[in-house]
């Protein structure tokens, strides 16, 4: 059995590490080594080594004095492998458990057997391919490489190690090519198992924690540039690699380094190095590209910058108009960026959207109404999903992504929004945005959350960009001041005013105005009610931005218990793509998701039941007794969220596991809330002492002229 050594180069990986480990020493191969270089990481990585290697003798690890870089520290641990063949991992990928054997198996007599790679993120469920059958790739082997990376090759370690030469020393990116090439070189045949699987990570953080592709992009293009010149020089003679090393370089350029001069303006360094590796350009290489491509490269090959800058301007325009025309939503874009916001702005018109326009609700509902009442002579805007709606006032409803949505955005000085106005609405100067946010925080938010999966692998940049874009963000409590500050990397005006949602939980607490949202709601006047408001759950999904819910609640037992004196009010978070089915429950059980505005849903109850939402904080406001339902507070704890706050000693309330326990504290709750009363003033002091029901008239001083 030959010895593999795989070799993972290791810095501040800990969010991921113990994945990555877990998948090495778990091959069903079990001849190997873990060659670890820790690459000087700065965070807890080097103790989960440590945790590993006393467990099992295969791990061996090396630490570089500072940090090097992936390429030095992979060409370091090659040089302490001992095993014959080598595979490279990095420290936030993982494989499956058959990948080495697999390889081993099919590689026969040959240098090199690759298996497949194959993106991880937390909506797709990983691929597992059972196809074992090797193939050989002979004049085609440079397809195996299209990736540009050899991440998920078994390589026979004397063929990388035999001639390193000084590119691979020092360059800090794209090394793999250097070494593609050299496997190109040295064999005549590649094995290929599509089975033997690495799963590559997609990661979201790239200000705090940016993979190596995410780094600087000058950094970036100037360095592929580098590498890539050099290895042209090298194998000046070899078609093949030539071959290889053109299309790389073409397909680079377009993608990446079109983008990079769009988005950053003309480089003369970056078009000297275009130009010196186009010299030895095989003509063949641009026979099949587009006219635009062929026009971009004839000034590169005659190294005139002027030329090329004029030409890029206007294939830039071409490309934004081409862009236009993939579908309505680009054309609404361009349409917003080049057309409606060089119209002159409306100082007068402000647009709101709650929830991403699912509802009329929330902080920016109590902002529209008290500048109603104030008579403020504005012109007002909601952005709805369904228009229609019976809201006070004159405002235009619009539909969210409609034609008028990106003309209204355009035109309107203001912006108020309880969520992320998506990334295609640029700012335009003069806006100014008013972000409410949507409850005080509990979970872990964007930047405090370690990402295990990433939803989207662009989600925590995204972010950033979008709330660039804020001017002022409200802040219900000192605590959620000092998260939004670190979380949301907030450094623009914080209104600490508490929120102008709640404003309604101090004027309407009373029994006059309770009994007309009632009666409203058509509930029944002589029941108590029980609200049940839980949140949604980062594992429990259908698809991207499609959860489901199970309902834990046994609504049975709550009936026959409690049915006499009170009726249950479910309310689902918005997020949440299931309907219940309540049909069995009539008159007993009401499904109120789907209401607007939970504020006064909060007002007609006499218990709120939660879970890790942040309704308790809202809740706690109107002083009433509050039960947390937290069957499952470990797994969402521990492996979804992480909180802020301790769930187990800072609530205002019980935590319950289990419906009987629910139904026992209710039929006790005068005593059971009593018996909170110290924390419930702890926390109402902490939480809610900002919250005086007139937080919407300060945001409108603050915000609006
Ligand atoms: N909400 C609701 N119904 C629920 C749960 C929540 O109407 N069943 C509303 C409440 O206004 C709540 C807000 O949505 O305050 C946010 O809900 P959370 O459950 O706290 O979850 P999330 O949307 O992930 O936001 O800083 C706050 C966090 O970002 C949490």
């Amino acid at each position: 059995m030959e010895l593999v050594s795989i070799i993972m180069p290791v810095f501040n990986a800990r969010n991921f590490l113990k994945e990555s480990l877990h998948s090495a020493l778990k091959q069903t191969y079990k001849n190997i080594e873990l060659i670890i270089i820790n690459d000087d990481s700065a965070d807890e990585s080097l103790d989960i080594i440590n945790s590993f290697s006393k467990k099992d003798d295969r791990i061996r690890c090396f630490t570089n004095s500072e940090n090097k870089g992936v390429s030095f520290s992979r060409l370091a641990g090659l040089q302490k492998a001992t095993g014959s063949y080598v595979y490279f991992l990095d420290s936030d990928d993982f494989l499956d458990e058959r990948a080495i054997e697999r390889l081993i198996n099919a590689k026969g007599n040959n240098l090199v057997a690759v298996g497949k790679m194959v993106n991880a993120t937390k909506f797709e469920k990983l691929q597992i391919i059972n196809d074992y059958e090797p193939k050989i790739y002979k004049k085609k082997r440079p397809n195996l490489f299209k990736k540009r990376s050899i991440l998920h090759a078994l390589i026979q370690k004397e063929l990388l190690l035999s001639s390193i030469e000084q590119l691979e020393v020092d360059a800090r990116h794209f090394t793999d090519l250097a070494y593609i090439a050299r496997i190109i070189e040295q064999t005549s045949e590649i094995t290929y198992v599509k089975g033997a699987i690495y799963y590559k990570r997609l990661r979201n953080d790239p200000l705090n924690d940016p993979s190596i592709m995410q780094e600087n992009m000058l950094n970036k293009v100037q360095s592929y540039l580098v590498v890539m010149s050099t290895l042209k020089k090298r194998y000046r003679s070899n078609q093949i690699i030539k071959k290889y090393l053109d299309q790389q370089f073409l397909n680079y350029y377009r993608k990446s380094i079109v983008l990079f001069l769009k988005k950053n303006g003309q480089s003369q360094d970056v078009f000297d190095l275009l130009v010196r590796i186009s010299r030895d350009l095989e003509v063949k290489a641009l026979k099949n590209k587009s006219i635009i491509l062929k026009r971009e490269f004839n000034p590169i090959l005659k190294n005139n910058y002027l030329k090329y800058s004029k030409v890029m301007n206007t294939h830039n325009k071409l490309r934004n108009i081409k862009q236009a025309f993939k579908g309505k939503h680009h054309l609404y874009t361009y349409l917003y960026r080049n057309v409606f916001i060089k119209t002159p702005m409306n100082d007068k018109l402000i647009v709101f959207e709650s929830f991403l326009g699912k509802n009329y609700s929330d902080s920016p509902k109590y902002i529209y109404e008290e500048l109603l009442n104030s008579k403020a002579e504005y012109k007002y805007v909601w952005i709805f999903n369904e228009v229609g709606k019976k809201i006070p006032g004159d405002a235009k409803q619009i539909k969210r992504f409609s034609f008028k949505h990106y003309y209204y955005l355009a035109k309107a000085k203001y912006w108020v929004s309880n969520s992320r106005i998506p990334k295609r609405f640029d700012k335009r100067e003069g806006n100014i945005y008013l972000q409410t946010w949507h409850g005080t925080p509990l979970k872990n938010l964007v930047f405090d959350m370690r990402d295990v999966y990433s939803a989207n692998p662009h989600y925590k940049r995204d972010f950033y960009t979008q709330s660039r874009r804020w001017d002022f963000l409200i802040s219900p409590n000192q605590y959620s001041s000092e998260i939004f500050k670190r979380a949301f990397m907030f450094d623009k005006k914080m209104l600490e005013i508490g929120y102008p949602r709640n404003d309604v939980l101090y004027k309407k607490n009373n029994k006059d105005d309770i009994s007309k949202l009632k009666q409203s709601m058509k509930l029944p006047l002589d029941k108590k009610v029980i609200l049940y408001a839980p949140t949604w759950r980062d594992d429990q999904f259908y698809e991207a931005g499609k959860y489901k819910f199970n309902l834990e609640l046994d609504l049975n037992k709550v009936r026959s218990e409690l049915s006499d004196e009170y009726i249950v009010v479910l309310r689902m978070h918005y997020f949440i793509a299931n309907q219940l089915d309540l049909s069995d429950y009539e008159s007993f059980a009401f499904d109120f998701s789907k209401y607007d505005d939970i504020s006064e849903l909060y007002l007609v109850s006499d218990i709120l039941i939660t879970d890790y939402s942040s309704v308790f904080f809202d809740y706690a406001n109107l002083r009433r007794p509050i039960l947390f339902f937290t069957y499952d507070l470990e797994n969402y704890r521990d492996k979804l969220r992480g909180f802020y706050i301790n769930m187990e000693t800072d609530l205002p309330g019980p935590l319950l596991y289990n419906t009987d326990d629910i139904v026992k504290t209710i039929h006790n709750i005068e005593d059971n809330f009593k018996r909170f009363d110290a924390k419930y003033n702890l926390f109402y002091e902490k939480f809610c002492s900002w919250d005086d029901g007139h937080a919407a008239e300060k945001a409108i001083k603050e915000v609006f002229d």
